[in-house]
C-alpha cells in the first residue's frame, strides 16, 4: 500500500512495475535493455525534473500576479507593455533548456537507430489480427495468436499471452525486421524500449539486447482494426543453451521448408540430367 501511495505521489515509475502492464501502473515498465534504461533515465532525471520545475514556477508566477497586482491594491492600472530584458530572458531560457535536453535525447535516438551487428535476426509480420514470425537464418516460420481468456493457464496474463512465443538469447543483439501484410500495425515491446510501425510493402528495422532473462510482453501499437487489442507480442529471453535447445525443437516444428525433401528433389533432378 505504501509503495502504491509513493508511486502515485512521486511518480516512481521504473522500479515498481515488472515485465508487463500492472494495475495502477504509472510510468514505464521495468527496463530490460540498455536502450530502455537510457529512455527511463532521460524521463526520470531530465524530463520529469524540468517539467516539475517549469510547472511550479508558472504556478508561482500566476499566484504572485493575482496577489501582487490585484485591483484593490492597484487603483490605477499600469500602462507598461514592454520589458526588453524579460522578453530576452523568456526567449533565451527555453532555448537553453531545449539545447540541454537535446543532447541526451539525440544520443538515445541515434543509439536506437544504429543497428549493431546482429546475433539473431527475426522478421515480424503484422496480420489482421496476429503476428507472424520468421527466423530467416534458421529456416523457422510460425504464427503467434493470442490465447483466449478461457484457455489461459495459471499465471498467464490476460490479453498478453500467445500460443507461440518468440525466443531470444540473453545479452545478444537481436535485430527485428518489421512489416505488415494488410494494414498498418506496430511492433512494440516496452521493456526493451522498442516500437516500430509495421507498414505493408516496407521493412522497418529495430534492435534490442535484452540484459536479463524472463518473459516480456508487448502489444500491437497501431490501431489496425476491430481486434487490434488482441494481437499481443510475447518474447522469452533465455540463456544461450536454452535458446539452442528451442532452436532444435523449432526447426522441426516450425520448419519453413522441408530441407531434406528439397535436397532429395535436387538429387533426383541431377540424376535425371
Ligand atoms: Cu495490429
Amino acid at each position: 500500500m505504501l509503495k502504491k501511495i509513493a508511486t502515485i505521489l512521486f511518480l516512481l515509475p521504473s522500479s515498481v512495475s515488472a515485465n508487463e502492464l500492472k494495475d495502477w501502473q504509472l510510468g514505464f515498465q521495468k527496463s530490460a535493455s540498455q536502450g530502455m534504461s537510457d529512455i527511463v533515465w532521460f524521463h526520470d532525471y531530465m524530463l520529469l525534473p524540468i517539467i516539475t520545475a517549469i510547472t511550479a514556477f508558472v504556478l508561482f508566477l500566476l499566484l504572485y500576479t493575482c496577489v501582487r497586482y490585484r485591483a484593490s491594491r492597484n487603483k490605477v492600472a499600469s500602462t507598461t507593455s514592454h520589458n526588453t530584458f524579460i522578453e530576452v530572458l523568456w526567449t533565451l531560457i527555453p532555448c537553453l533548456i531545449l539545447i540541454v535536453m537535446a543532447v541526451p535525447s539525440f544520443k538515445v535516438l541515434y543509439s536506437q537507430d544504429t543497428i549493431p551487428k546482429a546475433d539473431v535476426t527475426i522478421k515480424a509480420v503484422g496480420y489482421q489480427w496476429y503476428w507472424g514470425y520468421e527466423y530467416p537464418d534458421e529456416n523457422i516460420i510460425f504464427d503467434s495468436y493470442m490465447v483466449d481468456e478461457k484457455d489461459l493457464k495459471e499465471g498467464q496474463p490476460r490479453l498478453l499471452t500467445v500460443d507461440n512465443e518468440i525466443y531470444v538469447p540473453v545479452n545478444k543483439v537481436v535485430k527485428v525486421m518489421i512489416t505488415a501484410n494488410d494494414v498498418l500495425h506496430a511492433w512494440a515491446l516496452p521493456s526493451f524500449g522498442v516500437k516500430r510501425d509495421a507498414v505493408p510493402g516496407r521493412i522497418n528495422e529495430t534492435w534490442f539486447k535484452a540484459d536479463r532473462t524472463g518473459t516480456f510482453y508487448g502489444q500491437c501499437s497501431e490501431l489496425c482494426g476491430i481486434k487490434h487489442a488482441f494481437m499481443p507480442i510475447t518474447v522469452n529471453v533465455v540463456t544461450e543453451d536454452e535458446y539452442k535447445k528451442w532452436l532444435e525443437k523449432a526447426k522441426v516444428e516450425f520448419a519453413k521448408e522441408d530441407i531434406e525433401k528439397n535436397l532429395k528433389i535436387v538429387k533426383k533432378v541431377k540424376e535425371i540430367k
